[in-house]
């Protein structure tokens, strides 16, 4: 008897719904009710290989409805993945499975992108298909051409981060990228409609998009949908009518499903509803098998495109890239020499640009870009040409005004490989992308994010463009490396150690204003310890300044006149805390010593200073929000100049 996609339906719900119940935690409405449709997609559509889980030419398949993780674990296990095993499904949601509360990319081959806020992996989904189409154009479609797959759920569609996402993919005509909406009409609080009221599918028509509907729960009409999606030239929505919680007799199609376990009772009513007689964790041998041959579709078609990657002149360079490689020859030392032989006074947002000539120019995989800020974050170098959807191999893309669409599609890049993605605002509007930084620290992904005007420095914009508490909320985030560059060659070197950091994210802080290159010798990256000593006292040491980026120009001055008055001080310029943090003890405390006065300046909030300059240490800041009027006004409003601090400083060593 042959085994019908019913079936193999039933043992994705069967998993789910009997892994929720062992965690007594977690969703089987989502995976339930969505299990024919995936069902249909990884027997009948997607390129993969399980034996091959990283194969570079595979669809990529995003669950961005996160929270229904067992829909991809069951998947995975199903289609033959090494990882997760059944031992780990039953272990879903404890300590050390795989199978954790939300799909986390790092912890299994098959899972794209760690997912679980709501619409983040379909914005994440947006840079795959973006990198996918960049290296079609580069490497040509017989080593890149395959699809990006989205399962979203109508919490996905409802976030803001749906606009922008959308709005970038339908732009780009990125019609590798399919969307399969889990159109139940419920989420946790009840009906859609309590909500709700807005046509979906208009609005992604109204963007660019090619919408199509279908029987969430008839494999036929679901096939027909994504015949007709994959056929479209634009991006696809599939509005796949579905039951959340499928099969649980007495709760499908309630929010009941949503998010808790169905309960023995209702777990055992689903079991007779969908005639599976199984135990929990065991899928009958039959319907396993007909699971593997699905897996096992793949194979042909990976072999053949090894075959013929072995045969490109292209396979050296693909392969670099796609291991995130930089080429052995990459050198910025010609590039500082020169600054060394030429000193340059300029912002480090310019720095930045600077910089990022050599950089462009020996590493074809960088995918600059800014929300619609190019020429303030100076983003863009001269030998890009734009990537439209017109000329995908363009190098540098104008996101629009969609921060946080830029960051999470800069995720997507990332993940997808063969690519180096970077992208500027101001840095106040951190904020607006923040939730996708997180993504790209949690993930271990390297996206650089180019942040200029980075305090009050910024001058008559004032309070609403000035941040204030950004840089010390960012170095809060884990695997972030925060850099604030003081000079040219500074922001030579974060650039350096932001390409060469493959396993999470970093951001540059850049000043608008023009700062003094202060560094006279380039025989080491000194920014790769995080802080040192710039300057060090003259007299008998009293005080060390510590500053970064603009202030260490203030510093510098400040020390002077510290001296002038017989007081030794250092100037310590710390353009990194997480790497400062990351050397030896004996390395820290040479730069830090206890036995001098601390004195930190930064155009920041002072709160977190305390970690390198507690007590009796001084901490000049800016506490409250900024203000508008010209540069000079505004730090001497503040107190932030050598007149204001250095009094006070020989004040404290006086005490
Ligand atoms: C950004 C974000 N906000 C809130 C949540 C919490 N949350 C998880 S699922 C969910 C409801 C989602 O509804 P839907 O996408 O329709 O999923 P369904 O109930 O149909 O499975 C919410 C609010 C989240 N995961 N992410
Ligand atoms: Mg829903």
């Amino acid at each position: 008897m042959t085994v019908t996609s019913k079936q193999l339906a039933n043992a994705v719900r069967a998993l789910s719904m009997d892994a929720v119940q062992a965690a007594n935690s977690g969703h089987p409405g989502m995976p339930m009710g969505m299990a024919d449709v995936a069902t249909e997609l990884f027997t009948n559509h997607l390129k993969f290989d399980p034996s091959q889980p990283r194969w570079a030419d595979r669809d990529r398949f995003v669950l961005s409805a996160g929270h229904g993780s067992m829909l991809i674990y069951a998947l995975l296990h199903l289609t033959g993945y090494a990882s997760p095993t059944i031992e780990d499904i039953a272990n879903f949601r404890k300590l050390h499975s795989p199978c954790a509360g939300h799909p986390e990319n790092f912890e299994l081959a098959g899972v794209e992108a760690t997912t679980g806020p709501l619409g983040s992996g379909l914005a994440t989904a947006v840079g795959m298909a973006i990198a996918e189409r960049h290296l079609n154009a580069t490497f040509g479609s017989e080593l890149v051409d395959h699809r990006t797959w989205v399962v979203a759920g109508d919490g996905c569609l409802m976030e803001g981060i749906n606009h922008e996402a959308i709005g970038l993919a339908g732009h780009l005509k990125l019609g590798n990228m399919i969307v399969l909406w889990d159109d139940n009409r419920i989420t946790i609080d009840g009906a859609v409609s309590l909500s709700s009221s807005e046509d979906v599918l208009a609005r992604y028509a109204a963007t660019n998009w090619h919408t199509v509907s279908c029987d969430g729960h008839d494999p036929a009409d679901i096939a027909r949908a994504f015949e007709e999606a994959k056929a479209d030239p634009r991006p696809s929505i599939v509005a796949c009518r579905t039951i959340i919680g499928y099969g649980a007799p007495n709760k499908q199609g309630t929010s009941a499903t949503h998010g808790s376990a169905l309960g023995t009772d209702e777990v055992a009513a689903a079991r007779t509803f969908l005639d599976w007689s199984a135990e929990p964790f065991v899928v009958p041998a039959d319907i396993k098998a007909a699971w593997a041959a699905a897996g096992a579709r793949g194979a042909s078609v990976r072999s053949a495109w090894e075959a013929r990657l072995v045969a490109s002149k292209h396979r050296a360079e693909f392969e670099r890239r796609m291991a995130g490689k930089l080429p052995a020859s990459f050198s910025l030392d010609a590039y500082l020499q020169d600054l060394i032989a030429h000193p340059q006074k300029v912002a480090t947002r310019k720095a930045s640009e600077m910089v990022l000539a050599p950089i462009n120019d020996q590493l074809p995989e960088t995918l600059g870009g800014s929300a619609d800020l190019t020429g303030s974050n100076n983003t863009k170098t001269k030998s890009q040409a734009p990537l439209t959807a017109d000329d995908y191999s363009g190098r540098y893309i104008y996101y629009g005004i969609r921060e946080f669409g830029m960051a999470c599609a800069m995720n997507g890049m990332a993940l997808h490989g063969g690519v180096i993605p970077y992208g500027g605002t101001f840095l106040v509007f951190s904020d607006y992308c923040r939730g996708a930084i997180r993504l790209s620290a949690l993930q271990q992904q390297r996206v650089v994010y180019v942040m200029t005007h980075d305090s009050i420095g910024l001058g008559e914009d004032g309070p609403t463009h000035q941040p204030v508490e950004h840089l010390m909320s960012l170095r809060v985030m884990p695997n972030l490396d925060v850099y604030r560059p003081c000079d040219v060659i500074e922001t030579a070197e974060c650039w350096a150690l932001s390409l060469e950091k493959t396993t999470g994210p970093s951001l540059l802080a850049l000043t608008r204003e023009a700062l003094p290159q202060v560094r006279t010798d380039v025989s080491e990256n000194l920014s790769a310890k995080g802080a040192y000593r710039l300057k060090p006292a003259t007299a008998a040491r009293k005080v060390v300044l510590i500053a970064s980026g603009s202030e260490v120009e203030i510093a510098l001055a400040t020390a002077e006149k510290l001296e002038a008055a017989g007081f030794g001080a250092d100037v310590v310029s710390m353009p990194c805390w997480e790497r400062f943090d990351a050397q030896p003890e004996a390395y820290r405390d040479g730069i830090l010593p206890d036995d001098a006065l601390l004195v930190s300046i930064e155009a920041g909030t002072t709160m977190g200073w305390e970690r390198y300059v507690p007590a009796p240490g001084l901490r000049f800041g800016v506490d409250g929000f900024g203000a508008s009027a010209p540069i000079e006004a505004l730090y001497a409003h503040f107190g932030l100049t050598p007149e204001a601090i250095a009094p006070k400083v020989m004040a404290a060593l006086q005490n």
